[in-house]
């Protein structure tokens, strides 16, 4: 009987002594809902309101790009590379219908209107520039202005020209010059009027997605090719700083990078090797780029797979603002088969929107304080529900706008808030199912119409 209380009382010290190490005291948050006046919000004076979109996801007439040629493919099983053999075709046309879209800004109040441009419009081949292109997006930003709406401009969001694509993208880091030279292009025309800037949307995602689940073009799944991948795009964006910066108007102008700060919780608290397992991949997600830019280090490394080093000096001084997206967590559960225990999971008990994502608004709190190490301004560039039934959309603006005021309230640097996404688009590999507008859009006749949740951001905008 002392034997075998001895082996139990050893064994739940080899457990108990690395569990603690890892935090075990700490659970994955959750707040008591029932406790919390979802109507106590409130937001500072200047705060900024707005709406997202990104060119590919709206636009249509799309012209040759990495997205174009991928929505022609299929796998190597003969199946279609977007859901349902979907194309992304002409969109939300908003290409046209961009100044019916400004009046549907107006109509919620908001004044801040955050949107890619497309890269393969404006230089359809390499070293060639459409002035048209250009002309266009300066007509847009004019009429942004007239109607008292900032534009907020984002220069790469997972899509760029297919000679861009073929030459290897940024895979090898000579290309990320092509990046900055595009980027040049669109600056010096339009930096008189426009004041944000992102240089390039959610890299970790684009990475894993286009290198590593092979979901997103160019479908490879190579750890350490995205691990490279994305060092080149961190460094692409500090290129793209320093270039925009010595440019007339560059002092003026606020540039920043945009990050999604997607947590990877352990599916059991107690389970040391979820644990283990979801503190490695948040490393390389979320940890990569809190060591880039606070540090100048980045590290991206899962065992057996990859290990990647890299100095990339100043990226600590490449920022003037930090874009956060945020949606959701996932879960991960420990499995001794890798391509098992690699798959992402939705945490137990919490409501499941249309997307592989659970409403988890508390995760706000905690990607605003994880992401204020970086101590600069924080701006959120996007966060949204994918909902077609349109029967959570309210209650989700309103935990996760609450989630917001109390950051602010409890002192992080939150200066502006987009919900993704103005009107209903074009979700990548997924298709048209995922419905995130706050205005539904009917894809036959291209009428828009404002959704009953909606109406709680138009109210809290207004009110605000
Ligand atoms: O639609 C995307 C967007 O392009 C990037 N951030 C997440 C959104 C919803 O999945």
């Amino acid at each position: 009987m002392k034997t075998t209380l001895r082996i139990l009382a050893f064994l739940a010290l080899i457990y108990l002594i690395p569990t603690a190490y890892l935090n075990y005291t700490e659970p994955v948050e959750h707040w008591d809902w029932d406790e919390i006046n979802l109507d106590d919000i409130s937001y500072p004076e200047n705060f900024i309101w707005g709406v997202a979109s990104a060119a590919h996801q709206v636009e249509g007439g799309h012209t040759s790009n990495n997205w174009a040629d991928w929505e022609n493919q299929v796998d190597k099983d003969g199946n279609p590379r977007i859901a349902r053999g979907e194309k992304c075709g002409v969109a939300c046309d908003h290409w046209n219908l961009y100044p019916q879209d400004i009046k549907l800004m107006k109509e919620l109040g908001v004044t801040s209107y955050r949107f890619s441009v497309s890269w393969s419009k404006i230089m359809p081949t390499e070293g060639v520039v459409d002035t048209s292109a250009i002309q266009h997006y300066s007509d847009m930003v004019d009429s942004l202005l007239a109607a008292g709406i900032e534009p907020m401009i984002t220069l790469h969001h997972f899509c760029h020209p297919m000679w861009f694509e073929e030459k290897g993208a940024f895979e090898k880091e000579e290309n990320i010059s092509d990046f900055v030279e595009f980027s040049k292009h669109i600056f010096l025309p339009l930096n008189d009027r426009v004041k944000y800037w992102c240089t390039l949307n959610e890299p970790a995602v684009f990475v894993i997605a286009a290198y590593f689940d092979g979901n997103f073009p160019p479908g490879k799944q190579d750890p350490k090719l995205a691990a490279e991948v994305l060092k080149n795009m961190y460094l692409a964006h500090v290129k793209v700083y320093e270039s925009l910066k010595r440019f007339e108007g560059g002092e003026r102008a606020q540039i920043g990078i945009v990050k999604n700060m997607h947590q990877i919780d352990p599916m059991n608290d107690w389970n040391l090797f979820d644990r283990l397992l979801s503190r490695t991949v948040n490393k390389g997600f979320n940890g990569s780029f809190i060591g880039t830019f606070t540090e100048g280090k980045y590290k991206f490394s899962f065992p057996t797979l990859v290990d990647l080093e890299a100095e990339i000096p100043n990226a600590p001084y490449s920022l003037d603002f930090v874009g956060l997206n945020y949606y959701s967590h996932n879960a991960m559960d420990f499995s001794p088969d890798l391509d098992e225990a690699l798959k992402t999971r939705m945490y137990p008990g919490e409501l499941e929107t249309d997307m592989d994502y659970t409403m988890y608004p508390e995760g706000f709190y905690r990607a605003i304080k994880e992401i204020s190490v970086l101590n600069k301004p924080i701006i959120i560039t996007e966060n949204g529900v994918a909902d077609m039934d349109d029967d959570m959309r309210g209650e989700f603006i309103k935990k996760y706008l609450y989630a917001v005021s109390k950051a602010i309230e409890d002192g992080y640097d939150v200066r502006g808030y987009h919900y993704w996404s103005l009107m209903d688009n074009f979700e990548w590999d997924l298709g048209y199912d995922e419905r995130f507008g706050l205005y539904e859009v009917d894809f036959e006749t291209q009428k828009r119409t404002l959704r009953e949740g909606s109406k709680e951001y138009q109210r809290i905008v207004k009110a605000n």
